[in-house]
């Protein structure tokens, strides 16, 4: 949308509070806590979006980010037990779920030899035998075998247990970490800040001043790193927004984000699954929103395993500029959790169709954005025919 047509737009709002924020952004100047509560609240979903999509044109014009990635988890097995989970399985029940060696992960890593993946995500339950030195000798034995590979791995919650029962500080922990291979933290185990909520769905895992002072150490340390969010539960539009408040002020310090990742909460097989879904007009909001309050954040992502690909479609019009990765694998926390997508795998052929059919511009990105490949003059069925490429 234009200039022009976003100022009329604005200046046709009749709530005039509405109208003021919708002001205040389009003058790039950033909305307060109320305002954000507000937009959730008061803002219809078209006035909301084009705002949203106004900012990310802004942003980033039509370019739509992927990457070739794939992931591991090592164990499904977690000392933890929040409530939203379908995934884990607790210790005491450990027979149900898996373990991988160090062996078997670098036996994934090799399975990748010779393809233009560039990064894997790893990511899992928090068993205890796996400990700070199992990770550090897997990190050291991934780079090893092939030192370009990124690895974005482990969120605070995994992070946190680690370093405490190998009795390190944060601080040397994560230079432990990072000296032995690791590139950047995912987003994951931030669910929602707010102790009001957090202790009703994951009491007993890292709060959230030990999940922000961990990204900020890794921030401090040079790494880069995404947040999340966890929606459409039992949390209110506050809740969301003092979270994101708690993002941006860390983001304010320090410039280490990349990334927020809304991820729609999904309720088959866990402790909440009398907690209904979000509606799809909400899911568009919170993007949408996201993309308007968290101006210091370069990128708003849509996780299309959870969402579905055609809402993955949709998000390119609400904010979002990134839709993740090939994936290529059974990520498995949100197949068990309800996820239309059962077998998430996406070649990129068929990303790349995707973000074409909604007249985006997709561009194959590294995990720090750095773009590797423009394919706005690729065909996707060439793609297809070239299995070194797809
Ligand atoms: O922290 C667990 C979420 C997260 C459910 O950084 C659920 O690039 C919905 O963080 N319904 C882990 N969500 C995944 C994650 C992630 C994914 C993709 C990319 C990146 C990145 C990070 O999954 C957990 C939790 O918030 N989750 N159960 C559920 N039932
Ligand atoms: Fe464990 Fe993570 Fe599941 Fe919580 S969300 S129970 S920490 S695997």
């Amino acid at each position: 949308m234009s200039n022009a047509a976003i100022s009329v737009l604005v200046s046709a709002e009749k709530d005039p509070v509405l109208q003021a924020i919708g002001k205040k952004v389009i003058a790039k100047q950033r909305i307060s806590f109320e305002e954000g509560v507000q937009l959730f609240e008061r803002g219809s979903l078209s006035y909301v979006g084009a705002l949203a999509n106004w900012v990310r044109e802004e942003m980033h014009g039509d370019k739509t980010y992927f990457n070739r990635n794939f992931h591991i988890e090592p164990t499904n097995v977690c000392v933890f037990s929040c409530a939203f989970c379908s995934y884990s399985r607790l210790y005491s029940n450990r027979e149900e779920g898996w373990e991988l060696s160090i062996e078997q992960m670098l036996h994934i890593v090799k399975s990748y030899d010779g393809k233009p993946v560039t990064e894997v995500h790893i990511v899992g339950g928090v068993h205890p035998k796996m400990t700070l030195s199992f990770f550090l000798e897997l990190l050291q034995t991934i780079k090893a075998h092939r030192p370009e590979l990124h690895i974005k791995a482990f969120t605070p919650v995994e992070l946190d247990y680690m370093f405490r029962k190998a009795n390190v500080s944060i601080e040397e922990g994560m230079r432990l970490a990072h000296e032995a291979g690791l590139d950047s933290l995912p987003g994951g185990g931030a669910e929602i800040f707010h102790p009001d909520i957090r202790k009703k769905i994951c009491e007993d895992k890292v709060d959230a001043e030990g999940w922000l002072k961990i990204h900020q150490t890794a921030h401090e340390l040079g790494m880069h790193s995404n947040a999340t969010l966890l929606y459409g539960h039992i949390e209110s539009y506050a809740h969301r927004i003092d979270h994101m408040e708690r993002l941006r002020s860390l983001q304010d310090q320090t410039g280490g984000f990349n990334t927020f990742i809304p991820l729609k909460f999904r309720n088959m097989d866990n402790d909440m699954s009398d907690v209904p879904e979000s509606t799809i007009v909400e899911d568009m909001k919170m993007y949408a929103v996201s993309r308007i309050y968290m101006d210091n954040f370069p990128h708003i992502k849509a996780y299309w395993p959870m969402l579905g690909r055609q809402n993955a479609q949709l998000t390119l019009s609400f904010g979002v500029n990134d839709i993740d990765g090939t994936i290529d694998d059974s990520t498995k926390i949100y197949a068990m959790a309800g996820s239309e997508e059962q077998n998430p795998a996406m070649s990129t052929a068929d990303l790349v169709r995707l973000i074409k059919q909604v007249k985006r511009q997709p561009v194959e990105r590294g995990t720090l954005y750095n773009e590797i490949r423009d394919y706005t003059d690729v065909d996707p069925l060439s793609l297809e025919l070239d299995p070194q490429l797809n």
